[in-house]
Order: structure tokens, then C-alpha cells, then sequence
């Protein structure tokens, strides 16, 4: 990484290997623009590793030296680009055929509002957007073929407001005639797509429970019976997990673990039984997204509490775990305003999760990811929704939606 001048070499915990002096550069405050496509740099020099950092991916590459010591040295790959600069203060994404021709289309969630469009040509095209009841509060967004038919709905998890009467309030969207279609509101659950081993991605679902209990009950899968969500098979994860901020993953001897990011923003690995096999010792995660919640505790005051919606976890094409940092995420304050981002993607080794590669920092919040083909050239890419100015007094603040090609 470049900063104060020197190019600092990483190895996979993050530890600085090396340090380079460099020569000072402009550190960009919006995300680079489609640098020319190149093969990807291996063994270059310290000077134009600091060129190539400006875009892309930077991968951890094992290479051994003698006395059985094995030194990581960095490669990157190029090809980042911003399919989208959207108004507003972006709260999640999805990247789903919403229409069942082929394509992906994307959808941008903000508090009260839902953006959907397609990307041509490295540009975001908008096809419809729809706004939601002003009561409700959006936190989070996932695109799923949940009934079958071949196109992908959309799923809202929404909170209503009001701290005492908080209740998930969520809905499930539909495209028709490329018009967006809102097929269900009012569902009493939390929603959140998982991808489970040997399964692909499903839609799960929990309930709120009492005051002190934000998340309570089994996590379950759900259904689509005659235009109406309907509660399926429980599934089981163990304790502590709830429905946002995991990911399962399948390790040949252990059988079914768990990546879990716990509320200090810790990653772990969890078996079946909740044991820690393993744990970060750096941090991870981070988010913006919360709704509000009556303290008990709070006496007086009646300050209400912050309930934050944890980052996602996914699967990475290559079984890779991915999981975001947003930096500065131990302020508690429901304020928070976080950033630099950015995706590491870790591989269980059968004891520790080791770093494979991270995209480069983003100056902003990255408020959700998911890896997919979002331009439909047959290839995936990370994408990424990152907030890159807030909502003030006078702006709307502005979001992008970053890509980065995998290959
Ligand atoms: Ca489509
Ligand atoms: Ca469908
Ligand atoms: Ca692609």
C-alpha cells in the first residue's frame, strides 16, 4: 500500500514486509477511472507496483525461499472502473436478472427508494425506480429466484419506525414489463440471501424478538406460495450467529464452519457447536446501516439504541471468503461515518483464514458487494455500492457503485 510517501509491501496478515520510498502522488478522492487493460503485473519493480496500485485487485502471491521461509510478494490486476454515480447515500445492492432475458440487472437501495438499471458500456442505464412508505426504514437488499420462474425478486429488509413499535417491516419487489412491482410489504421478518454449501444461495429469514433481543428465533428459509412469502424449514447455525454478518463454508474434515463476524468486529470460524476455531486479530466489517430500538437500559433519558445491520459475507467464485472492512468502525456512535473500504478475500487453510487478496481502498463507506457479472461479458466482477460524499444541509450526498474485474 502507498501511504505518506512509501510503498509499503503487505504480507497476508497485513504486516508491512517492506517499505519502499516512493515518489508523492495524488491520492485519489473518487474511485480511478478504466485504467488500459494489461496483463497482470508479476515481479515489477517497487516504482510500478505504485503505478498499478491505482487500480485493481492486489493479490497475495506465495512465493518460497530457501530455509522453507515463504515470502508473499504482491501482483495486481487491473481493470477497475464505476458503473454507477448515483444521488443520495446508497444503503445496499444486488445484482440479479430481474426480467429473465439473460442480463443482470442492478438494484441500489437507499432509505426510501429503490434504483434499478442495467450496466451498457460501463454505464449505468436506470429502467425504474420506486419509492417506499416514509415510515419505514430500509437496511438492506437482496436479488433471489426464490419461486422459480427464472427472474429474480427483490427483497427489502425495512424496519418500521418508531422505537417502541420497531418491527421489520419488509417487502418483496417483482419486474414486469420492465416496470418494478411491489408484490408484498408488510412481512414480519428480517431477510437475508446466504450462500449455503452444496445449496447456492438461499433466502433466509428471522424474527425480531423482545427489547433486548434484536434478532431472536431460528434462522429459516422462505418460500413464494400463490404471491405470498411463507415460512419454511429452520436452518441450523450455532450460537451466536444471527441472520446478518455469516457466511457457512465446508471443510473436508470438520464438516460444516461458519465465518462469523461478531458485534467487536472480530472475524471468526465457528463449527457447528459454536466452538471458535479461529479468530482475526485485526478487525473487520463496519456499517453504517442501523435502526433504532427502546434501551431498556437507558433510564431517564429514554435515548433510543442503535441496531446495526452487520456487513455481508459471501463466497467468493474460487471458494474464497469475503468479507469488507470499513475502517474506523469502533467509534459506536449511530453517526459513524467510515471509510477507507475495501474486500479482502481469505481461504480457510484448515486451521487459520489466510489473506488471497484485497481490492484497493476505496476513499468511502462501502455500504454492500457481491460478486457477479454485472456488464454480461462472461465474466465475474466485485462490485461494489460506496459512499463517497454524505447527505448535508444543502446535498444529497453521492454514492458509486465501484467494479473490479476478476480476471
Ligand atoms: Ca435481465
Ligand atoms: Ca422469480
Ligand atoms: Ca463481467
Amino acid at each position: 500500500m502507498l501511504s505518506g510517501g512509501q510503498l509499503s509491501v503487505l504480507g497476508p496478515g497485513g504486516e508491512v514486509i517492506h517499505t519502499y520510498a516512493a515518489a508523492p502522488r495524488q491520492v485519489p478522492a473518487a474511485p480511478p477511472i478504466a485504467a488500459p487493460s494489461s496483463q497482470p503485473a508479476v515481479s515489477t519493480p517497487p516504482a510500478a507496483k505504485a503505478a498499478a496500485e491505482t487500480s485493481g485487485i492486489i493479490a497475495s502471491v506465495p512465493e518460497v525461499v530457501s530455509g522453507g521461509i515463504i515470502r508473499r510478494q504482491e501482483q495486481y490486476y487491473e481493470g477497475v472502473w464505476n458503473a454507477a454515480e448515483l444521488k443520495g447515500r446508497a444503503l445496499a445492492m444486488a445484482v440479479g436478472d430481474l426480467n429473465g432475458d439473460g442480463r443482470p440487472e442492478l438494484a441500489v437501495l437507499f432509505k426510501e427508494s429503490l434504483v434499478v438499471g442495467r450496466v451498457e458500456d460501463r454505464t449505468f442505464v436506470p429502467v425504474d425506480e420506486i419509492t417506499f412508505d416514509a415510515m419505514e426504514k430500509s437496511l438492506a437488499l437482496d436479488a433471489i429466484d426464490v419461486d422459480g420462474d427464472g427472474r429474480a425478486e427483490l427483497y427489502v429488509t425495512a424496519v418500521r419506525n418508531g422505537t417502541e413499535s420497531a418491527r421489520p417491516s419488509s417487502r418483496r419487489l417483482v419486474m414486469e414489463k420492465g416496470k418494478l412491482r411491489l408484490a408484498e410489504k408488510q412481512i414480519p421478518w428480517f431477510l437475508r440471501s446466504v450462500d449455503w454449501p452444496g445449496e447456492g444461495r438461499i433466502l433466509l429469514a428471522q424474527r425480531m424478538g423482545g427489547l433486548n433481543n434484536d434478532f431472536d428465533g431460528p434462522l429459516f428459509r422462505v418460500n413464494v406460495q400463490q404471491d405470498r412469502l411463507v415460512e419454511g424449514r429452520s436452518v441450523d447455525v450455532p450460537s451466536p450467529v444471527s441472520l446478518f454478518g455469516f457466511v457457512p463454508f465446508v471443510d473436508e474434515a470438520r464438516g460444516t464452519l461458519f465465518a462469523y463476524l461478531n458485534r467487536t468486529g472480530t472475524l471468526q470460524v465457528l463449527n457447528s457447536n459454536g466452538e471458535v476455531l479461529w479468530q482475526s486479530s485485526s478487525d473487520y466489517g463496519g456499517s453504517e446501516v442501523f435502526f433504532e430500538r427502546s434501551d431498556s437500559s437507558a433510564g431517564m433519558s429514554n435515548e433510543p439504541r442503535a441496531v446495526f445491520i452487520k456487513a455481508n459475507l459471501a463466497m467468493g467464485p474460487d471458494g474464497e471468503i469475503l468479507v469488507p472492512l470499513n475502517k474506523g468502525w469502533k467509534i459506536t456512535d449511530r453517526f459513524r461515518e467510515l471509510g477507507p473500504s475495501r474486500l479482502t478475500a481469505l481461504q480457510w487453510d484448515g486451521n487459520t483464514l489466510r489473506e488471497l487478496w484485497h481490492t484497493q481502498e476505496q476513499q468511502g463507506y462501502m455500504a454492500d458487494f457481491q460478486v457477479a457479472d454485472v456488464d454480461h461479458d462472461g465474466q465475474l466482477e466485485v462490485a461494489m455500492t460506496v459512499t463517497f460524499s454524505r447527505p448535508g444541509f444543502t446535498t444529497e450526498g453521492r454514492s458509486g457503485v465501484v467494479v473490479y474485474e476478476l480476471q
